[in-house]
């Protein structure tokens, strides 16, 4: 059997994996012979990599929470009634969700971003975070806690 190929369309083809070629080995070229910085496919803003909260002064807390496959850390977020957290968010891999129930809050954890929110915990209490974005097998177990002066909490 003979494969029949119009010579035009075969010229086409010929040419567009040698421009292909040819643009796959200047890229490698300038990445070794230059150094050149090839951009990988998403960015990752290391602003920071361990999940901590930070305590500012009595009444103000950052929270840099991590989120990933599937549990939130900090799990467990001790604070003193009236208190004002920044909540910085970013995940690990996939996108998950940020809802704090009984507070207007609803984030996306994106793997190379940082979302910020700022809410004001008035009321003492056990706030519940929970993802809200279907995650995996493991989604319905992703879970963390405020916890506000409560039961007595320092
Ligand atoms: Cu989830």
């Amino acid at each position: 059997m003979t494969m029949v190929m119009d010579k035009v369309e075969r010229g086409i083809i010929i040419s567009s994996l040698i421009l292909v070629s040819l643009f796959v080995f200047s890229l490698l070229y300038a990445k070794n012979r230059y150094k050149a910085d090839v951009p990988e496919c998403l960015p990752y803003d290391k602003a920071y990599t361990e999940p901590k909260v930070n305590k500012l002064d009595e009444k103000t807390y950052q929270v840099f929470a991590v989120a990933a496959m599937w549990q939130f850390q900090p799990s467990e977020i001790y604070i003193p009634v009236g208190s004002d957290v920044d909540f910085y968010l970013t995940s690990k891999d996939v996108v998950h969700g940020f809802n704090i129930a009984q507070k207007n809050v609803n984030m996306m954890a994106v793997y190379g971003a940082i979302n910020k929110t700022t809410v004001k915990f008035d009321k003492p209490g056990v706030y519940e975070i929970v993802c809200h974005e279907y995650c995996g097998v493991g989604h319905q177990n992703m879970a963390a806690q405020v916890i506000v002066n409560y039961p007595d909490a320092k």
